[in-house]
């Protein structure tokens, strides 16, 4: 310990060394000076969750010229390098002991080839910065979801944005009473620019230890990159959870208000991106509680419960505007603590895409994530740059949203009654169905598909499969993912009722069958749903509304008419359309291995029960009519 604490203080002074002993912590005193022997920076500094400190992390961000204050008060403009607006998949990579097994979709590197490559990388990234020491808690404090995180990190725009989203756990360190039970993130946004963005893109690496609980992030300062307790955190909670009982899941959590009801009912939801997750959260008359990752458990009820495992939204800001999302627009040009990023500045104002203002309002030049930015600007390959990246982002804190749930935060988390599994698929899925059991309701997850749109690159109306919306994240292989999946509702004494949802279901005409704020009325059906008030139509993909229903709720919370024809339209089985995805299913999991029987029991249900029903019409496509 003599030695370590020698060598803490070339790098801290005597207040954060006395902070960091108080936690009486050995494995947080090895871990510190292990990376900073590594790292090398100039000066650490050891935070607590004192408000002294964590105001000085934002004003170091901004001392610093990491973000810029705007002329609103509270605001700041925060840039990524041009190259790093986004998450690096690539460069994301699992690191892999020759006993471990992974999904073919994984990406890994031997963990030994892994850390020498990152270790030789982060070796002096720090030279001339500051590090910045912080304790976090994942989940509620003072809750059976803690999970407790030490990051290291030379950004403080990283330090700054990390205080937004997630709760202060230096007190919850301390409860860890010397236990090595924490996770741990190192990250260096590497040499930087003028405009202090990383400098070698090149040598962007983001390597997920899950044996040691550790992620390795250098060269980049995108949150999904950089932030270790955001979507690298998710991986090792990933890996954790599903070696243990309870999930981790790229979901949201919210509270549903039927209109005739005082009950608030909670339901999570995994979306794939550009699949309605935000909207869904954030429909109006409904409470958010996360928007983004959660983490489930069974409690001694049997019930499952859910926490938002972040306490601020890191939202993309392309969109946003008063008729949209008139809370998120509201929240955005009002005075708090916020951080805007990669959106054009101009004389301390910022605009971005789609942000309801005529197109000649907007300035013809300023500040943006390619540097001093003029209209009609091109990049190195000649395409012109746009004023804000598309996916620029802002960072806020939960709270400061007047959706907020009033209970967000309990430490015991929500009981969770209802989960939604939305994809996006013009031709296939009714807008709303439930699941016939648990394990049809893992299978509605583990086949969600997103059809490219117009938004992304490449094609557009490409089907692409995002098991839970979670791929990107997965650590483990998916067979042992699905049977936690699985086995954990079982356990259940309450299991929660599972929804597919499809809010992008077309006509033979093209035409989309619905309007974007409809999402609210089959959210409202299956919080009625899962109290027993609504019956339901049963088809093999799952229990469809009756018309008589979404016609009452829609004339009540819309004041609309809704025909039997729109509905026959919306919830007809389509049978072809449906045997086609199960093909695409059995080439995506055929060959997989561990994936449990349950869900090829589900599949084959389903299967048996179409290809009879095309044998007895002949029909392509069946009405509601036809179930009931
Ligand atoms: C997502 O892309 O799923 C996000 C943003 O929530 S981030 O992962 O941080 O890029
Ligand atoms: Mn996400």
């Amino acid at each position: 310990m003599r030695g370590i604490l020698e060598s803490l203080l070339k790098y801290m002074d005597k207040e954060s060394l006395g902070k960091l002993e108080a936690l009486n912590n050995p494995h947080v005193m090895e871990q510190v000076e292990r990376f900073l022997e590594l790292c090398k920076p100039k000066v650490a500094i050891v935070f607590d969750d004192s408000k002294r400190d964590v105001e000085r992390v934002r004003q170091i961000a901004i001392d610093l010229n990491e973000e810029m204050p705007l002329k609103m008060k509270g605001h700041t403009i925060h840039y990524d390098s041009f190259y790093d607006q986004a998450r690096d998949k690539g460069n994301t990579r699992v690191l892999k002991t020759p006993d471990m097994k992974m999904s073919k979709g994984i990406n890994s590197i031997d963990r030994e080839e892994g850390l020498e490559e990152v270790l030789g990388i982060m070796d002096g990234a720090m030279k001339g910065k500051t590090c910045l020491i912080r304790f976090f808690s994942l989940g509620p404090t003072n809750s059976r979801f803690t999970q407790c995180a030490l990051q290291l990190t030379d950004s403080a725009y990283v330090a700054h944005s990390e205080d937004i989203l997630y709760r202060n756990g230096y007190t919850e360190f301390k409860k860890l009473e010397g236990s090595d039970d924490f996770f741990t993130f190192i990250h260096s946004a590497g040499e930087l620019d003028e405009r202090n963005t990383t400098v070698n893109i090149d040598k962007r690496r983001i390597y997920v230890d899950v044996i040691d609980g550790k992620v390795y992030s250098v060269n980049n300062q995108y949150a999904g990159n950089s932030l270790g307790l955001k979507k690298l955190a998710l991986r090792l909670s990933i890996y954790k959870s599903n070696h243990s009982d309870w999930l981790t899941e790229h979901m949201l959590v919210m509270g549903v208000k039927h209109p005739d009801k005082e009950r608030v009912t909670y339901f999570t939801g995994a979306y794939p991106s550009a699949c309605g997750k935000t909207s869904t959260a954030m429909i109006p008359g409904m409470t958010i509680v996360g928007d983004d990752i959660a983490y489930l458990k069974g409690d001694e009820e049997g019930n499952c419960r859910a926490v938002n495992i972040e306490a601020g939204v890191f939202g993309i800001i392309r969109d946003v505007n008063p008729i949209d999302d008139p809370v998120i627009y509201k929240t955005l040009t009002t005075p708090r603590e916020m951080i805007f990023s990669n959106i054009l500045i101009h004389e301390g104002k910022p605009y971005w895409l789609g942000m309801g203002i005529p197109e000649d309002e907007y300035p013809e030049k300023g500040m943006n994530h390619s540097g001093d930015w003029y209209k009609g600007k091109k990049d190195e390959k000649g395409n012109e740059i746009p004023l804000a990246h598309p996916n620029a982002r802002y960072t806020i804190r939960l709270n400061e949203l007047e959706n907020v749930d009033p209970d967000w935060d309990k430490p015991e988390g929500h009981i969770i009654k209802g989960v939604f599994y939305g994809g996006r698929d013009s031709d296939t899925n009714p807008p709303i169905s439930e699941a016939l059991t648990w394990a049809h309701g893992v299978y509605m997850g583990a086949t969600i598909e997103s059809e490219t749109t117009s938004a992304t690159l490449g094609q557009s109306g490409v089907r692409k499969s995002s098991p839970m919306a979670i791929l990107d994240f997965m650590v483990v292989p998916f067979g042992l993912y699905l049977n936690n999946h699985i086995e954990f509702g079982d356990r259940l004494e309450n299991t929660p009722k599972v929804y597919s949802t499809n809010y992008f279901i077309k006509g033979p005409d093209g035409r989309y069958l619905n309007e974007k704020v409809d999402k609210k009325i089959w959210v409202i059906w299956a919080e009625g749903r899962v109290h027993g008030e609504y019956d339901a139509i049963r088809t093999p993909i799952g229990y469809i509304p009756h018309y008589k229903d979404l016609a009452t709720l829609f004339k009540q919370v819309f004041n609309r008419e809704y025909t039997e024809a729109e509905y026959n339209q919306q919830f007809g089985i389509r049978i072809d359309k449906y045997l086609e995805k199960q093909a695409r299913m059995e080439d995506l999991y055929g060959d997989e291995e561990g994936i449990p029987e349950a869900f090829w029991d589900v599949h084959r249900r389903i299967k048996a029960e179409l290809t009879e029903l095309k044998k007895k019409t002949g029909k392509a496509e069946l009405p509601p009519s036809y179930f009931k």
